[in-house]
């Protein structure tokens, strides 16, 4: 990774690499996240298969959309290949060393039109059980690839700058941080968070953010006519983590395969599925 992104991604929480992935290969991105798109609706309803996990919304603006699709590099080659490739490992040894394992592999999307909103929140909250996720502030680096342009029109991630160096914020842990509006700054303004500070993400598809696990971030609506799309893959130092698949040992990158590891479904093995979950 140039060194001019490591040491804003340590100032500033977050960096936007561009021009990691090629116009072909962001092209084979698409192609996936249509074919798991069609598969998503002709269910038509959210539905788990193990730590696969499509998540349907009744979306205020859109009707009925496919949200986010958790770890789809189990059912698709082209997402499964992605999530360790070598450009990846170079982003991320130089931050959290050459031992990784993956917590998140999510496919977020927006389409035109929709509201698709997440509030401000920072990752830390998500990494429970805490015993399973240690030294969070050194070990996680979340990586998002743009499938398609993001701008500001199209619903952009925010960041607020610096607000990695605050630590975990007494959140109200009841505040959900999907289908809360972007600009709701009622909880933020108590904990001293001024949301006038964010900054979008503008990213050409190809592009990789990263962004740290104390990082204040969210997104707005897509109110263009193109869709919003992200691939978003989360790692963590081995040594840190109980959870997780492996992605990459010593630099040499893992697939996955055999049964699924315990990552964040506390259900994997008690009621893996497949069903539908609501
Ligand atoms: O897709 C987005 O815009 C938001 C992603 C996000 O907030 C997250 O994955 O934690």
């Amino acid at each position: 990774m140039p060194t001019d992104a490591i040491a804003h991604y340590r100032e500033h929480g977050y960096a936007v690499i561009p021009g990691v992935f090629a116009a072909a290969e962001v092209a084979e991105l698409a192609a996936a996240f249509d074919r798991i798109q069609a598969e998503a609706l002709s269910r038509g309803r959210s539905w788990r298969d193990r730590n696969v996990f499509f998540r349907m919304a009744d979306d205020a603006a859109k009707g009925r959309i496919l949200r986010y699709v958790q770890w789809p590099g189990w059912i698709d080659a082209t997402l499964e290949k992605v999530r360790r490739d070598p450009r990846l490992f170079a982003i991320l040894a130089p931050l959290i060393g050459r031992d990784l394992k993956q917590i998140i592999n999510q496919m977020h999307w927006k389409p035109p039109g929709a509201k698709a909103e997440f509030g401000l929140h920072q990752d830390s909250r998500s990494r429970r059980p805490r015993e399973a996720f240690r030294e969070l502030a050194a070990s996680y680096v979340q990586t998002g690839i743009a499938i398609d342009p993001h701008t500001l029109e199209n619903g952009a991630m925010v960041v607020i700058p610096g607000s990695h160096r605050r630590g975990e914020l007494p959140f109200d842990s009841s505040r959900p941080s999907m289908n809360v509006a972007l600009d709701d700054a009622r909880h933020l303004a108590s904990l001293g968070v001024d949301v006038s500070q964010a900054v979008p993400l503008l990213m050409n598809p190809g592009d990789i953010a990263i962004w740290h696990v104390h990082t204040l971030h969210g997104s707005g609506p897509n109110r263009s006519a193109i869709d919003r799309r992200l691939y978003i893959n989360g790692y963590v130092t081995a040594a840190n983590c109980d959870r997780g698949e492996w992605a990459f040992r010593d630099g040499v990158p893992c697939p996955l395969a055999g049964e699924p590891a315990l990552v964040h479904y506390e259900d994997l093995y008690t009621n893996p599925g497949p069903m539908f979950v609501d």
